[in-house]
């Protein structure tokens, strides 16, 4: 008899929640989501799946809630997806910050510790904890890590309670160091759906300018939809393990810009340094991109490019999307929204 087996995702209600949700509803599973309780909620991005998974109210920093969910529920696996996951805000909510994207990790490892040393754990690590120098690249398991903000600190501590709950206790615990990836469902604050969202509405007459921070920041991005399937696949391997999930190319955000504009029929063309650089329609000779200070960051990861090797080589994994498709993904997507008066 083949026994049905159940996760439990938390920052279910998250880009990666919706989309890991999706995937494990589909092989079968039965599939348990954390949520915090807030004024109000549509469940977007779950969409249909929202009715094939199971919420629970509670928070990631309160192990009693927590705590009773997976004592209540048995989970096989847990997926730590919840986080305060903004770089540039967690230079205004440090403390925050750690406790959400740090500690909370450590009240996870605490209650398996005690609840059920079988349970399996996969960890949303990032490749913010690599810092991104230049000449670090590209970076891989084994490159050392220099963490650039409050976020990439309270991940790295996270980083560090898995290996060590699977080093001294072997509880099944993976870090997925994962290098930026996104999707028509990431939220509007992270810069490439400020990107498309922008793009769209200028499209549309309903925005004059698009403001960004640094656009010579490389970042390797891919599709969110193919991360998820990793994280699952670390969960089913016989030895727990650390992976890094990248795509194996980088842009500047400046590259997004360009080719979100060209996705929606635009060239844009560049004029001016640092602060006084704007990008203008080669065809109107009009504005459209411009930097506003307020969005540099205190500190900054100039270069991620990452070398997946060892996911491909152990885990099978190969992104399927990349770059261009991604941009047009996410840009279609976001004409479409504008188009019919969502955004
Ligand atoms: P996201 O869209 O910002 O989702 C974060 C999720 O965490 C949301 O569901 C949020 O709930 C939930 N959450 C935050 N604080 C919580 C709390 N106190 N209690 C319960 N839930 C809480 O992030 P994502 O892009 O899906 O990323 C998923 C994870 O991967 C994060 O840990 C992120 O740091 C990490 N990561 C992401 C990337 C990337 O490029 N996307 C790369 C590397 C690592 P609400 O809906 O209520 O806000
Ligand atoms: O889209 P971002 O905010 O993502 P960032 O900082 O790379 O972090 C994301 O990826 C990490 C993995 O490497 C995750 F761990 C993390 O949770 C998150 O998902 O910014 C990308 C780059 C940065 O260099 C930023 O300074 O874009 C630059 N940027 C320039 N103008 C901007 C803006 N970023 C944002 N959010 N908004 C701007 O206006």
């Amino acid at each position: 008899m083949n026994i049905k087996k159940k996760a439990f995702i938390t920052g279910v209600t998250g880009q990666d929640g919706s989309y890991l949700a999706e995937l494990l509803v589909k092989k079968g599973y039965d599939v348990v989501g954390l949520d915090r309780r807030c004024s109000e909620r549509d469940y977007w991005r779950l969409g249909e799946t929202r009715n094939k998974i199971k919420i629970i109210e509670g928070d990631l920093m309160e192990y009693e809630s927590l705590r009773r969910i997976i004592e209540t529920e048995k989970p096989d696996e847990i997926y730590n997806l919840a986080a305060q996951s903004h770089v540039g805000s967690s230079f205004k909510t440090p403390l925050t910050t750690l406790d959400m994207t740090g500690k909370s990790v450590w009240i996870l490892l605490e209650i398996i510790r005690a609840v059920d040393q079988k349970i399996k754990i996969y960890q949303a690590s990032t490749s913010e904890l690599f810092g991104g120098d230049p000449g670090t690249e590209p970076q891989n398991e084994k490159t050392p890590f220099n963490p650039h903000s409050p976020y990439a600190i309270a991940k790295l501590a996270a980083f560090h309670m898995i290996k060590l709950y699977r080093e001294s206790y072997g509880i099944f615990a993976c870090n997925g160091i994962l290098f930026n990836h996104e999707s028509p469902r990431r939220g509007e604050d992270f810069v490439t759906r400020k990107i498309t969202i922008a793009v769209a509405r200028i499209k549309a007459g309903k925005q004059e300018v698009l403001e960004l921070g640094n656009m010579d920041a490389k970042r390797d991005w891919g599709f969110a939809g193919d991360y998820v399937e990793v994280m699952y696949e670390m969960l089913q391997q016989d030895k727990a393990d650390d992976y890094v999930i990248s795509t194996g190319e980088t842009h500047t955000v400046r590259e997004f810009v360009e080719e979100s504009f060209r996705v929606a029929g635009y060239e844009i063309v560049w004029e001016g340094k640092d602060e006084k650089e704007i990008g203008k329609d080669k065809k109107t000779g009009k504005v459209l991109v411009r930097i506003n200070p307020e969005f540099f960051r205190p500190g900054e990861v100039p270069l991620l490019l990452g070398d997946n090797s060892k996911a491909k080589k152990v885990l099978g994994w190969t992104p399927k999307v990349t770059f261009k498709k991604l941009a047009k993904m996410m840009m279609e997507d976001d004409l479409e929204k504008v188009e019919k008066g969502l955004l």
